[in-house]
């Protein structure tokens, strides 16, 4: 029988099995265990799975589904291995602000590095428009203008007194939608804007220092109606990128790679001293912004610093 994976908790896993409408907690067949890859867990939110019913509750997973995508980060735990975030996504929504917490510069480009290898269409959106005066609003409209360019869809919500959300609603309805983000830039508030029924925790920011304090713990996915879907995951600390090397960066800012064939180096031009760079013509002349190139740079120099760390400590 074949169900929907709608939360795990460690060694167990909610499977809804749609045409019951109903979910059976489930655990992992034994075989299913021993995974011989670099993934702290097997099994996401979002996987396919076949289950073997035990009684009217209790099931036990066979087999896991091909996947049509998925998204991975570094694991928390164990910088070496990767945690499986979901699985299936339609639509990757990233959550951010300009206010409260403050709006973290590179956050959306690192954030990008993980969709774009999977192809994942994303929707950033700017939450807490109540709380933007004319600075913020100027900076909103330079960043939507930015990703818009280059393809990614960008919208002002806030969750506050409505603003923006029926709009929103639109892009997620018939998807699995994942919400991503820092802590405290308002998920949970967003999912209940969304479906009130899901009644997810929301927090106060800490005053003191601004930063949200993990309110939601494991991702989830909520059912909002038979084919709308949304994924609510924990507020992200820090996106490191200790699985990427440099070429990992330098294929994945799609409006780069574009001009890459063009470059003297083609694609193995890093975009930065080479001669002969289409690149760094295309940030001359204004068809690229400077802005994602300048946090290109840094995520690169992060991932030579770390891999120069590595290396010595191998010897
Ligand atoms: N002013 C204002 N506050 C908001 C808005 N949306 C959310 N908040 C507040 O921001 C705080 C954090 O919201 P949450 O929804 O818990 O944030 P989260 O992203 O789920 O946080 P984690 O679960 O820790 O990752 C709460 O106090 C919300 O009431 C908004 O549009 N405007
Ligand atoms: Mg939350
Ligand atoms: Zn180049």
């Amino acid at each position: 029988m074949k169900g929907l994976v709608l939360k795990s908790t460690g060694s167990w896993y909610e499977v809804l099995v749609k045409e019951e409408n109903k979910t059976y907690s489930s655990r992992l067949a034994g075989k299913l265990k021993l995974n011989k890859s670099d993934l702290t867990n097997p099994i996401a939110v979002g996987d396919y799975v076949q289950i073997e019913k035990e009684d009217d509750r209790y099931a036990i997973i066979k087999a896991i589904e091909k996947r049509k995508n998925y998204i991975v980060r570094q694991s928390p735990k164990n910088k070496h291995q990767l945690h499986l975030i979901a699985a299936n996504i339609d639509l990757a929504i990233l959550i951010t602000t300009l206010k409260e917490p403050g709006f973290k510069q590179g956050f959306i480009d690192r954030f990008l590095i993980t969709t774009e290898p999977q192809d994942i269409p994303v929707l950033i959106i700017f939450n807490k428009a109540d709380l933007y005066g004319q600075e913020e609003l100027k900076t909103f409209r330079q960043l939507k203008t930015i990703y818009e360019k280059i393809g990614y869809k960008v919208m002002l919500i806030s969750c506050e007194n409505g603003e923006g959300i029926e709009e929103m609603k639109k892009e997620i309805l018939g998807k699995v939608s994942l919400i991503s983000g820092q802590s405290g830039v308002g998920k949970s508030s967003l999912l209940n804007s969304l479906i009130p029924e899901a009644n997810k925790k929301t927090s106060e920011i800490s005053n003191y220092s601004g930063k949200g304090i993990h309110t939601t713990t494991f991702a989830e996915m909520i059912i909002m109606n038979t084919n709308t879907f949304i994924i609510d995951t924990p507020g992200i600390k820090t996106l490191s990128f200790n699985n990427l090397q440099v070429m990992d960066v330098v294929h994945n800012f799609r409006e780069f790679f574009k001009y890459s064939d063009l470059c003297r180096f083609g694609r193995n031009c890093t975009h930065r001293d080479e001669p002969n760079c289409e690149v760094k013509n295309a940030i001359e002349s204004g068809d690229i912004y400077l802005y994602r190139y300048q946090n290109y740079l840094n995520i690169l120099d992060e991932i030579e610093s770390q891999n120069h760390w590595e290396r010595k400590k191998e010897y």
